[in-house]
């Protein structure tokens, strides 16, 4: 038996309302209850003998691996990995359910010596703690098994302690959840987990300092638009776990919803909350609640500066939570596409200045006009001009033959990032007002491309 006190039943009540039941008024425990409760806890280690779940083990292994955390920006990392599949950061997500028997055995496949430590786990042995100078560092080519019983449902995370400085900022994390007993009711249908982090892209570990100025901010190892959508199903009620695993303080804001926060580190709160935006401290977790709604909202970090990637927006700390079908505010059904819809912003130039029109503008290939989407007739091979004005591409959809130079010239006063994939890169192009920029394709193909800093602009070149 474990002496924590549970307040699941209660959450679950204050839940309710939510859930359309009628209102309760219960209340929540006196000041003095809680202090009572924690006073009367159970603390110090829980021997593994007192296990009363299943014995759970994983191997966990430590490579070196490279990867593209924003786009065109490849790191290296020091990942966490399953035997025989990719490492990653996040490293894999650990499940287990209280009372079981945990068993995390950590093989040193890395040329760096390294430990876990299991974040807000409170059940366990200082031999278990994996802090080098307290418990055990795991040399190259060594392993240890770190062994605890789960005794606290809630949403806690592993890391390497080794340096922790270098070694957590290479991406030594992962999620450790700690699931109630299967049965016990629990109000949400679906779970994300969502870990916060941020990188220098310049970092490496192998300088004498460490000593880092993030430019990327990441959720789940990735900024956006690399981050995926998190789907809420409209009238559905999902979990989020919020584990933050960075260095720098975050303001989450969700647009559009309200989120009911449930529990702080793990602790279910004898009062949840509800709020839009939150503030997230590093090594800090928290379980949100969220009623799926229509349409598509941004989940950002309010801290604006962290909403770029290399100091450019959009970027960073940023996602989408999609629902239903988004209502117009006449509350109908929008159209199922709006591709068509051309309510591109007409900005004044600035003073009585036009930006010149571009020094030899080719006739479109297809002599077809810049908005008609209708397929055009591949064209010879030479050279086309793709206009961008009134934040448009014209035409945005072009179809050449190998061989074609196709510019793209800024008839805009502002300045447009193009962002070319090709070879499965992208490549970021600055187009100040009146500049061009001209690229020979010479695979076939589709090329799609986008602005950067605003990414409603897109288009596509096919090569024949
Ligand atoms: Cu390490």
């Amino acid at each position: 038996m474990f002496s924590r006190p549970h307040f699941l039943s209660l959450v679950l009540a204050l839940c309710l309302p939510v859930l359309g039941a009628p209102a309760l008024a219960q209340g929540t425990p006196s000041r003095g209850a809680l202090i009572q409760s924690f006073v009367q806890q159970r603390v110090g280690t829980v021997p593994l003998a007192e296990a009363t779940g299943e014995r759970r083990e994983f191997t966990l292994e430590i490579h070196r691996v490279q990867t593209e955390i924003s786009p065109g920006v490849s790191v290296e990392q020091w990942a966490f990995g399953l035997p025989g599949q990719p490492a990653t950061v996040p490293g894999p997500e650990l499940r287990v359910q209280v009372g079981d028997l945990v068993r995390i055995r950590v093989v040193n496949t890395h040329d760096q010596p390294h430990a876990l430590h299991a974040h807000g786990i409170t059940s366990l042995a200082q031999e278990m703690d994996g802090v080098p100078h307290t418990s055990t560092q795991i040399l190259p080519g060594g392993s240890y098994t770190y062994e605890f019983v789960a005794t606290q449902a809630g949403t806690h995370a592993y890391h390497c302690h080794f340096q922790t400085n270098v070694h957590l900022d290479m991406g030594m994390y992962g999620a450790l959840i700690v699931e109630p007993r299967a049965g016990e009711g629990r109000p949400w249908t679906a779970e994300h987990t969502l870990i916060l982090d941020e990188w220098d892209s310049r970092q490496n570990p192998a300088d004498l300092k460490h000593d880092v100025q993030p430019d990327l901010f990441l959720v789940n190892g990735r900024t956006y638009p690399l981050i995926p959508d998190v789907p809420v199903p409209e009238g559905e009620l999902h979990l989020l776990r919020v584990i933050h695993m960075g260095a720098q303080p975050h303001s989450l804001h969700l647009h559009g919803h309200s989120f009911l926060v449930l529990a702080k580190d793990g602790h279910d709160l004898p009062a949840p909350f509800e709020a839009d935006t939150l503030p997230v401290l590093p090594g800090e977790r928290y379980d949100l609640l969220v009623k799926g709604r229509d349409g598509a909202f941004p989940f950002h970090d309010h801290t604006t500066p962290q909403n770029v990637n290399g100091g450019v927006y959009p970027g960073g700390m940023h996602f989408m939570v999609t629902g239903g079908p988004a209502r117009r505010a006449d509350g109908t059904l929008a159209p199922p596409a709006a591709a068509h819809d051309h309510h591109a912003p007409t900005i004044p130039p600035p003073g009585a200045q036009t930006p010149a029109p571009p020094a030899s503008p080719q006739p479109l290939p297809t002599g077809r006009p810049a908005h008609d989407h209708a397929a055009p007739a591949p064209a010879p091979t030479g050279a086309s001009v793709i206009r961008i004005a009134n934040f448009e591409y014209g035409p945005a959809e072009l179809q050449i033959r190998a061989g074609t130079a196709v510019t793209w010239t800024n008839a805009d006063p502002v300045i447009h990032h193009l962002v070319l994939t090709s070879g499965g890169q992208d490549r970021i192009h600055e187009l100040p007002p009146g500049a061009s920029f001209t690229f020979t394709f010479d695979q076939p193909g589709e090329f799609r491309y986008r602005c950067q800093p605003h990414p409603f602009m897109q288009g596509v070149v096919r090569v024949s």
